[in-house]
């Protein structure tokens, strides 16, 4: 294997358009990375070719927002020699928050790569949004790493996001971390929190290293504890911590039980396969601290990433399925250089400059510059071309990576989120265990505000939503409006920045339209001629029909009736037009009309005048006759909402829900202290109800909610949208 080169030349950045500050900079293999930065100086050494898998490393940081993941990131490259000065989130001049918008914000917004050399070994890190509206990109970064390092503020302790994403990191099988960083913040009890951690989490967590001296150092208690004598820990004690990690470890082997109880001790670098299990199985979740600020642990950390977490050999291997649904047989992909190549997308970027960029790990196989992958069930192969590492913003070419490594190829079309992409024609139907990410519930209209951008707009809106699993779009023919879908108000607001700042798009926003529908409630009759003779062909139509209620959810149903031929067989399709056209407008308040039958059962025709148009316009204003007067009603859709919020919110969630004329079908317990509350829930009384929510749990409650029935709306909303739809038609 080649180490990497030591360069600290500035390189050359290749930007494909001189407008493009957000865009990514592309540079060559053989030339330094520039940080986004022009202050900082560049002391990245670049790769040439892929490590062996023994030397890499891949993680992911995932935490609750401002724990401080993104200013750990920027501490460990500075750390590794990847990056000269440390930039900083207040600065906006850090390197994983390389988006205009997050250091506007300071928050991270979206998941962000980038990789370092310490010693032999490389390690891919991901940075991760900890804002629960961005948790899509976060949780897909879960698909990409053997291990998920959890950040956790020492001045805030253990929260309900950090409980979730500990819970999901686990389900994936991931080895587990938890760095418990701001260890230099004033009046913060970190023995407390570590007893939390402990009692939230299990006794599986223990301290790999401890805060000494004030926090202003921290001690191994692995390794090497004896180093530690003469200065104690802060808290605990090294030795206690030092059997507590050895017991745990080798509580995995029977044999390692007994050779320690003959002992007293064994030697922490005989331990290094039964600590991989215990990490992998979840017997072991070590603990470690820092203070990113001012580097305290900075470069223990380094050591304990490359020392003692998995490499990606040494992880679970990741749920590859073969097939669709109950059929699909799971597959294991081996993390072996020389096998096919099997990779998976977890991130996809579409800048205006630079454009489609799709981002992978690789789980099987080496890609190089001249691999032809397929992406999916695709016939097509194509060749990569250009690989690239990537170094927040900066895209570094690499010609060949192996497996556990995060790459990114440029403009190929077909690459979507979740793909897989393979290098054997056969290796189709492959793809991973689908991730349960959120559904987005929170939904605003939007319109250009220049006339004509329309289709800009909705391509546009296209491509951003493909970066993001948690964003939708869709144009809803009921309401004819372009409605976008996202986790919350802050996900829908980064995205209608992105829309204006990146694509120079402006729209307008409202809340969507609610869908309501009409329908009728008993049988009726109606008829119409409809005749035009005033110079010129004449038209002549004549429709005598009856409208019937059906049952909700039964559609519409069209019958032809007609005896003796009053209308001929060929008017029928033009009478059937004229019954639809009537429906889609609506009889009292707009809304299309659903759940009714139509039953034509005479009329009459004229052998010259008779046409299509007579027909349909004679049709129409017969449903309109026949409709009025059956008692027509109008629909309001109701929802079926499945709300978890930790148990003492209960009393609260359903006297709210009673007054938004909800009705609660069931709830059980999801996990200790958790419920989850199904509710059936008219739409229009949803309007507010995360911020409602999020004030009522403090944060902690989430909900999902899908289309369940339509229903008879109430008499206030029905006479109020009957008023509002004829002062529009005025
Ligand atoms: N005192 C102290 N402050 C820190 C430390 N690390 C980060 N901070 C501050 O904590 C705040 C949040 O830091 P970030 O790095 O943006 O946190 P994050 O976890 O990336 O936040 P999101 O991107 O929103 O998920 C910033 O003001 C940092 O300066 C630390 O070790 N000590
Ligand atoms: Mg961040």
């Amino acid at each position: 294997m080649r180490r990497w080169r030591s360069s600290r030349k500035r390189a050359s950045v290749i930007r494909p358009c001189p407008a493009c500050a957000p865009a990514a900079n592309l540079l060559r293999s053989g030339s330094a990375p520039v940080t986004p930065e022009p202050d900082k100086e560049s002391t990245m050494a670049l790769p040439s070719s892929a490590p062996d898998i023994g030397a890499i490393r891949t993680l992911a940081l995932l935490g609750t927002s401002a724990t401080g993941k993104t200013t750990l990131i920027e501490a460990l490259l500075h750390r590794a020699g990847a990056i000269g000065v440390p930039g900083s989130v207040e600065r906006g001049s850090t390197v994983s928050d390389h988006d205009p918008l997050e250091r506007q914000f300071q928050h991270s917004l979206n998941t962000s790569l980038v990789h370092l050399q310490h010693g032999d070994t490389r390690v891919h890190l991901i940075d991760t949004p900890g804002h629960p509206d961005f948790s899509g990109p976060a949780l897909a970064a879960l698909e990409a790493v053997e291990t998920a390092a959890i950040v956790i503020d020492a001045t805030n302790g253990v929260d309900a996001g950090t409980q979730r994403l500990m819970e999901t990191a686990a389900s994936r099988g991931l080895c587990r971390l938890i760095i418990v960083n701001k260890i230099d913040a004033q009046d913060i009890d970190l023995a407390a929190l570590v007893e939390q951690l402990r009692s939230v989490f299990g006794k599986e967590c223990l301290p790999l290293n401890l805060p000494a001296r004030g926090g202003s150092e921290v001690v191994d208690c692995f390794f090497r504890p004896e180093a530690a004598a003469g200065h104690e820990a802060d808290f605990s004690s090294v030795a206690a911590a030092h059997r507590a990690l050895v017991e745990q470890v080798v509580e995995i082997d029977a044999v390692l039980v007994e050779r320690y109880l003959e002992h007293g001790d064994v030697d922490p670098r005989e331990l290094h396969a039964p600590l991989e299990q215990a990490l992998r199985e979840g017997h072991l979740i070590p603990i470690c601290f820092v203070s990113a600020r001012h580097g305290t642990g900075v470069g223990e950390l380094l050591d304990i990433l490359t020392a003692l977490m998995p490499n990606p050999a040494e992880g679970n291997p990741p749920r590859f399925l073969r097939g669709e649904g109950a059929q699909a047989m799971p597959i294991t992909a081996q993390p072996d250089p020389a096998l096919h190549v099997l990779a998976h997308v977890f991130k996809l970027t579409v800048d205006p400059y630079v454009g489609k960029l799709g981002i992978f790990r690789i789980h099987q196989g080496t890609v190089t510059s001249d691999s032809q992958l397929y992406v999916g069930d695709g016939r097509k192969p194509f060749k990569v071309g250009h690989l690239f590492l990537l170094q927040g913003k900066n895209l570094i070419e690499v010609e060949r990576a192996g497996p556990g490594e995060l790459c990114a190829v440029a403009k190929v079309d077909d690459i979507h989120f979740d793909a897989v992409l393979h290098d054997a024609a056969e290796d189709d139907h492959i793809h991973l265990a689908p991730l349960d990410f959120p559904v987005p519930v929170h939904g605003l209209s939007i319109e250009p505000q220049r006339h004509g951008d329309e289709q800009r707009v909705w391509d546009t809106l296209q491509k951003l939503v493909a970066e993001d699993p948690c964003l939708r779009i869709e144009q809803v023919a009921a309401t004819h409006e372009t409605v976008v879908w996202g986790l919350g108000e802050l996900h829908l607001r980064a995205l209608l920045m992105r829309l204006r700042d990146l694509h120079r798009l402006e729209v307008t926003t409202r809340p969507p339209r609610i869908a309501y529908r009409e329908t009728v409630t008993a049988p009726a009759a109606g008829q119409h001629r409809h005749k035009k003779q005033t110079g010129g062909a004449g038209q002549f139509g004549e429709v005598h029909l009856r409208i019937e209620p059906l049952p909700r959810g039964a559609g519409f149903e069209f019958i032809d009736a007609v005896k003796g031929g009053t209308i001929p067989s060929n008017f029928m399709p033009a009478v059937e037009k004229g019954v639809r056209q009537a429906m889609a407008e609506g009889v009292i308040a707009g809304y299309p009309v659903l759940d009714v039958r139509v039953v034509v059962h005479d009329g009459k025709h004229h052998s010259v005048d008779s046409k299509e148009i007579a027909f349909v316009t004679a049709a129409r204003k017969a449903f309109v006759a026949a409709a009025r007067a059956a008692q027509p009603i109008v629909l309001e859709p109701v929802v079926d909402v499945e709300i978890t919020a930790p148990e003492a919110h209960m009393g609260d969630l359903t006297g709210d829900l009673a007054s938004r004329r909800g009705q609660v079908i069931g709830s059980n317990a999801a996990r200790p202290g958790q419920m989850v509350v199904q509710a059936l829930l008219p739409l229009s009384e949803l309007a507010n109800y995360q911020s409602r929510l999020h004030a009522l749990t403090g944060g902690q409650g989430r909900y999902t909610l899908r289309f369940s029935h339509y229903q008879a709306a109430p008499a206030g909303v029905q006479q109020a949208l009957a008023a509002a739809h004829v002062g529009q038609d005025m």
